[in-house]
């Protein structure tokens, strides 16, 4: 019998604490994937006083008996992968880069830019990292394959065709096309630095689970970003549901075990688009400043929140999450009221879940008495009345069990139920 997977998702617009969560299973898994997104997504983890930022290489990293496998789902951007690398020695062996990922070129930076600056006051508000043009590439099917890495003259070749055949669109957008000797010399770096590390990631997991190995797959972003259940188009540009776990590995459902969601016991986003429960007011405020609401790969600030139970129970649904783990629960500590956002009001209707279309949905609010401090508790009887019946509200609206407290950014200072 092969073992099962366990999975990490994120079930609002990102940025919820999968790090957390994440490292802390690390420790206790053999292997530990990621399946979507490109170094759009970011995290910071601290060990024994050195920070560490962590994009694209998976959290398995931090335990040296880990190993890390990036899937074909993952969009790599080589120039930025070998920098992230530079943080570590000895990654040889315990890094595997699937041949079948895409590779993000500075070409799909500068084109994101471009459309940003386009769209004006319609801008989507990306990281502008080039992710939106390397999967679009990908199902346009003009991208290019990590093992293409393998024959850099022959890759050269490709891109250089690529860039003659739409010059007109990339001198709209004022994208230059690369020097062929440039291009060659770098995609010969890219081989030299990463070409041991690009292998046949798909076989590998097959391989990992049926040796009865740990698996942990790590998500990035949320499922509000998902490029099909998210708020499109203020989405990125993968599948950062339950599934794109499946199709970025090259596993099949019957091979993931048990999914943990993960989402703030309040709600936040960066980037434009629809977020019904955004408080605009002090309260956000609040949230942004006790909460430490800026962005770990651009440093923006994030819009914040309140709970908001109809998109949960949709990500709930989409995800199949087991559990929840409810993140920064103190960051709710002091506030003498907190709202919960428990339907939409569209058109002047009443609706319990997300339409197609979020925009000029009217957050419709319960109201529910808050706490004076729940910041390092570390079990549930010890937190205070007030806020042990939010959760039980929460897991009553959301359709799924709230298995994971945090209660500060301390490893320790976390609720397992
Ligand atoms: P993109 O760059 O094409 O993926 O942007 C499209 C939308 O997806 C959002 N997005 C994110 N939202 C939250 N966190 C993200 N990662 C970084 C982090 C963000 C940062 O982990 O902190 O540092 O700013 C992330 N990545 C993409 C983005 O805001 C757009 O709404
Ligand atoms: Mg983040």
């Amino acid at each position: 019998m092969s073992s099962k997977a366990d999975l990490i998702v994120g079930l609002q617009w990102g940025d919820e604490g999968k790090g957390k969560i994440v490292d802390h299973m690390a420790q206790t898994h053999d292997y530990v994937c990621r399946f979507a997104g490109g170094h759009n997504a970011g995290h910071t983890i601290v060990l024994d006083g050195k920070k560490y930022a962590l994009h694209l290489i998976p959290s398995g990293v931090l335990n040296p008996n880990a190993k890390n496998i990036v899937g074909n789902g993952v969009v790599i951007s080589p120039k930025d992968f070998i920098k992230e690398m530079s943080q570590f020695d000895n990654l040889e062996g315990r890094l595997f880069l699937s041949d079948k990922a895409h590779v993000l070129f500075p070409y799909h930076a500068m084109i994101d830019q471009a459309r940003e600056r386009m769209k004006g006051d319609k801008a989507i508000g990306t990281t502008g990292k080039g992710i939106g043009p390397a999967y679009g590439d990908k199902i346009a099917r003009v991208g290019h394959r990590l093992g293409e890495l393998h024959h850099p003259e022959k890759l050269a070749d490709k891109i250089i065709a690529f860039f003659e055949m739409n010059k007109p669109v990339f001198d709209a957008m004022e994208v230059e096309a690369p020097n062929k000797d440039t291009l060659l010399a770098e995609l010969n770096e890219y081989k030299e630095v990463l070409g041991k590390y690009i292998v046949d990631t798909t076989k590998m997991v097959w391989e990992i689970l049926d040796q009865n190995k740990k698996v942990l797959l790590e998500g990035a972003q949320g499922t509000m970003l998902d490029i099909d259940h998210g708020t499109y188009p203020y989405v990125t540009s993968s599948t950062t549901v339950s599934a794109g776990a499946c199709s970025g590995l090259g596993l099949n459902p019957k091979d993931i075990g048990k999914v943990t969601g993960i989402a703030k016991a309040y709600c936040t986003r960066v980037g434009n688009g629809p977020f019904p429960s955004e408080d605009l007011g002090e309260d956000g405020d609040i949230l942004r400043k006790n909460g430490h609401e800026f962005g770990t790969t651009t440093g923006r600030p994030r819009r914040c929140g309140w709970f908001d139970a109809v998109a949960m129970r949709h990500a709930v649904r989409v995800n199949g999450a087991d559990q929840v783990a409810l993140m920064k629960l103190d960051v709710l500590d002091g506030f003498k009221e907190i709202k919960v956002c428990v339907a939409y009001e569209v058109e002047g209707e009443q609706i319990d879940y997300v339409p197609y279309d979020l925009e000029d949905a009217k957050p419709v609010y319960q109201t529910f008495p808050g706490w004076e401090k729940t910041e390092g508790v570390r079990s549930f009887e010890e937190l205070p009345e007030t806020a042990q019946s939010y959760i039980a509200a929460l897991e009553a609206m959301i359709g799924t069990k709230i298995g994971i407290i945090s209660t500060s950014p301390e490893r320790d200072d976390t609720i397992i139920r």
